[in-house]
């Protein structure tokens, strides 16, 4: 799942983590774990290698499984089944995003839509909060300009992999999948960019750029997610219909008996990682859809947009997630 850079503006990631200190106690240990070194954190290596291990089982399942018009939702629950069988759970809601849409589509539980297009399957997979994110694009038409953008993303993102390392110019990386991209005549979508990954955190700090944008930062030991979005549009997206996907930022009271028993749920279950309307559809039924609302207008939920390229030409996006260490690195997701 990726990041959207408001470029110049606090990332919205931040703005929540300030929401987070000021009126909950319990995120404060969590937050102070941010953009600190993993000797710093006791992170779980074995956990964080399981979980890259089943997203790399599934990306082969979802190569067998896609076929052009099956229900979006009968692909987004067989995988995320198949995360559960494997002994993990997702790390957010399936996203199966079509065509200009980029990101952050995820089927309500009564979608209708069927897969078609250049649809991308991007998901995520945690064992205790430990997370591998990733990413493959599909063209259900056979269609050579769709063909063309996804070998674009592939590769920029297969040549950026070659330059992740710790110490290393996070710049460098934008500048190849760029370079990348325009070998192809596409170009990466500017506001949208990879992230950093800490413990039960999918965006925790650090934004991977995905062009030459001159950031100074550099690689740290840590997890991160690299995801080039590639179009032959105009490489900007801007936030289009609510997506049914949310995330905790607030634990504060709220006085509705539906909207209480679902955040306690979500605080249960999801703690600080993305969720969907779909999920809480099936464990409350549909009046739940009453009590999201009220949790989101109560300020404790914040629901994505989905996010649409601004040209309306097609994405595509491809993504794995390495892990930084001792001057090493991996990529848990392939
Ligand atoms: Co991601």
């Amino acid at each position: 799942m990726t990041e959207k850079n408001y470029g110049g503006a606090a990332p919205f990631r931040k703005q929540i983590k300030e929401a987070k200190s000021s009126s909950s106690l319990e995120f404060s240990e969590k937050d102070k774990k941010q953009k600190k070194g993993l000797d710093e954190i006791d992170f779980d290596k074995q956990k964080i290698l399981k979980a890259g291990h089943i997203t790399s089982e599934i990306r082969e399942y979802v190569k067998e499984i896609v076929k052009k018009d099956m229900l979006l939702i009968d692909l987004a629950e067989k995988i995320e089944r198949r995360i559960i069988q494997l002994d993990g759970k997702p790390a957010f809601p399936v996203n199966l995003s079509i065509n200009d849409v980029a990101a952050h589509y995820t089927p309500a539980f009564d979608d209708q839509t069927k897969a078609h297009g250049l649809l991308k399957v991007d998901f995520g997979v945690h064992i205790d909060g430990w997370i591998a994110d990733t990413s493959l694009s599909f063209d259900l038409e056979g269609n050579d300009e769709n063909k063309k953008l996804i070998l674009a993303a592939e590769k920029a993102l297969d040549n950026a992999l070659k330059i992740v390392g710790e110490g290393k110019s996070i710049n460098e990386v934008g500048k190849e999948i760029q370079k990348t991209m325009e070998s192809y005549k596409a170009f990466p979508i500017t506001n949208l960019t990879g992230h950093s990954i800490s413990h039960y955190e999918l965006h925790a700090g650090f934004s991977v750029p995905n062009y030459n944008s001159g950031t100074r930062e550099k690689f740290e030991e840590g997890i991160y997610a690299i995801e080039p979005f590639a179009t032959f549009g105009n490489g900007r997206i801007y936030d289009g219909k609510p997506s049914g996907i949310y995330e905790l930022i607030d634990e504060k009271n709220v006085r509705s008996p539906i909207a209480r028993k679902i955040l306690d749920f979500v605080i249960d279950k999801y703690s600080t990682l993305p969720f969907c309307s779909r999920w809480i559809v099936k464990e409350f039924g549909q009046g739940a859809m009453f009590g999201l609302k009220q949790l989101e207008d109560n300020g404790n939920l914040h629901q994505f947009s989905q996010l649409i390229e601004v040209s309306h030409r097609n994405v595509a996006q491809a993504e794995h997630t390495v892990i930084i260490e001792k001057g090493k690195v991996e990529v848990t997701t392939k």
